[in-house]
Parts: structure tokens; C-alpha cells; sequence
């Protein structure tokens, strides 16, 4: 088991679910990231493409004009900087306005060009499950058991990384809490954690303020999701989780704390 990091979100977009509008200003957006690092992110990742639930992909213009200035900015401040991004131009250009770490929901499925970006960056790496893509992929979702294909999928995107010559050691890997999972689906894989983490590469979980944990809490809009989004993470870590991807990163930070504090992790900073 692994001290606890923390992965702040900045979704420079108008629609995301939980935060959409609120940083489409880069002013906001570069005032938000500051902001999460002094709490004790110690990563910032910045989204310019919302993947809701039935969302459709923005044009890569105007994802670069919304991300570049942003990326640019919190570059030079203490948090390392992930872009959250499926296309290969965004990428590239972040990684040369200073962001180390790519983000990519769909695993590089989406853009064949995405691999061969951060292979020659030699930037690190999160890979997440996602089923199918974000317009359909809340529709009926079905697996035969949501652990073992959500692992096999994972192992299978790893060994490409691999192939396309991006190091093992930089590859992070994420189950895509949400991203055409129902809610038991989502449990369950909360539950048996400890089987992705077994892949042997850190783990992200992205479980902050979604839908599930609403339902489960007897209809919570996004705003109201932080105690079972603490509930999920704390419970990730006693599993394995190395890497929290949140909106509201004082809160989590101190929770996690004091769960890596009784599971005798060494905390260090940042977590
Ligand atoms: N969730 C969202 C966006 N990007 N990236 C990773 N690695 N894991 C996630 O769970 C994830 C993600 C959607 O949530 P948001 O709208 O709050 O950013």
C-alpha cells in the first residue's frame, strides 16, 4: 500500500457535471489550480472536454484555446501538471507548455496518434476504462464480471503503451469509476480493488461527487457528494489506490490523511 496523492481537477469547460461554467475563464480556471495546490494537491489536472454521460467531443482548436493558457500558468507553480485529453495535438501542446503527466479516458482508443506523443515526451501516463464512449455509454451497461473485464481491458492498454514504447514504470492505471458502470457495477469494483491493483502499476480513482454516490445517498445532487466521495476514496486506499483524482482536495486530503496515518503509511507531502 502506497501514501496517498492527491490529483486536484480543473475542468476548464461550460458542461462539466459537477464544475462546468465555473473555470471556463482562465483567469478562474489558473486562480482554482493555485488554489487546490496550497490545500495539497500534488498533482493539478486540467480538462477542456467535458465526458459526461452523453457528451459529445469538443473540436481540438477550441479544447487547445480553453487548456494552453491554463496549463501554461499553473506550469510554473508547485503541483505537476496532468492534461486530461484524448487527442494527440492537445497533448503536445501541453506537454511543451509544461504539463508532465497525460491523462487520456479512452486509454488511447480514441486517437491512434496518442501513444507515439507520449512515448517521445516520456511523460507518465493514466489509462482509464471507459465502455465504449461517453455519448452511449450509460446505455444499459453489461459485463460478464465488471472486475475481470475491467482488468483485462487494462491489461490489454498496457501492454500497448509498452508496445508503442512508453515505459512500464510510467504507466498509471484507472477502472473509470462511472464511465459506463451502474451503481453495483461501480461498488463492485470499489470492492475488489485489490484485484486492478494487482496489475502491479499505481492506481487513479476518479469517484469525486459522482452519480453513484448521489443515489446511494438518497438522491445528493453534485454538490452535496463530498462524504461519499471521502467514504469511496478512503475505502480505495485500504484497497490499494495510490492516486485521488477530486474536486475538493482539502477535504480529502485530511481524511486521507488520517486513513494512511491508521494503515501506517508514510505520508509525505502532498498527499
Ligand atoms: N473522470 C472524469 C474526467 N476525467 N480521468 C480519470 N483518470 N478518472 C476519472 O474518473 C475521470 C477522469 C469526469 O469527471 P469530472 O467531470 O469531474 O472531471
Amino acid at each position: 500500500m502506497q501514501a496517498p496523492v492527491i490529483m486536484g481537477i480543473v475542468n476548464v469547460t461550460p458542461d462539466s457535471f459537477s464544475d462546468g461554467g465555473l473555470f471556463l475563464d482562465a483567469d478562474d480556471a489558473v486562480e482554482q489550480g493555485r488554489r487546490l495546490t496550497a490545500e495539497g494537491a500534488a498533482i493539478v489536472d486540467i480538462g477542456g472536454e467535458s465526458t459526461r454521460p452523453g457528451s459529445d467531443p469538443v473540436p481540438e482548436d477550441e479544447e487547445l484555446r480553453r487548456v494552453l493558457p491554463v496549463v501554461e500558468e499553473l506550469s510554473r507553480g508547485e503541483a505537476r501538471i496532468s492534461i486530461d485529453t484524448n487527442k494527440a495535438a492537445v497533448a503536445r501542446a501541453a506537454l511543451e507548455a509544461g504539463a508532465t503527466i497525460v491523462n487520456d479516458v479512452s486509454a488511447f482508443r480514441f486517437d491512434p496518434e496518442l501513444a507515439g506523443v507520449v512515448a517521445e515526451s516520456g511523460a507518465d501516463c493514466c489509462l482509464m476504462h471507459m465502455l465504449g464512449e461517453p455519448r452511449t455509454m450509460q446505455d444499459d451497461p453489461r459485463y460478464d464480471d465488471v472486475v475481470s473485464d475491467v482488468k483485462a481491458f487494462l491489461e490489454e492498454r498496457l501492454a500497448f503503451a509498452v508496445g508503442q514504447g512508453i515505459a512500464e514504470e510510467r504507466v498509471w492505471l484507472d477502472p473509470g469509476i462511472g464511465f459506463g458502470k451502474t451503481v453495483e457495477h461501480n461498488l463492485e469494483l470499489l470492492r475488489r480493488l485489490d484485484e486492478i491493483v494487482a496489475i502491479g502499476r499505481p492506481v487513479v480513482i476518479g469517484a469525486s461527487r459522482k452519480s453513484f454516490l448521489g443515489r446511494l445517498a438518497g438522491g445528493r445532487d453534485e454538490t452535496h457528494r463530498l462524504p461519499g466521495t471521502i467514504a469511496a476514496n478512503v475505502l480505495a486506499l485500504e484497497r490499494g489506490a495510490t492516486i485521488f483524482r477530486v474536486h475538493d482536495v482539502a477535504q480529502n486530503a485530511d481524511a486521507l490523511q488520517v486513513a494512511a496515518a491508521t494503515f501506517r503509511l508514510d505520508v509525505g507531502e502532498g498527499a
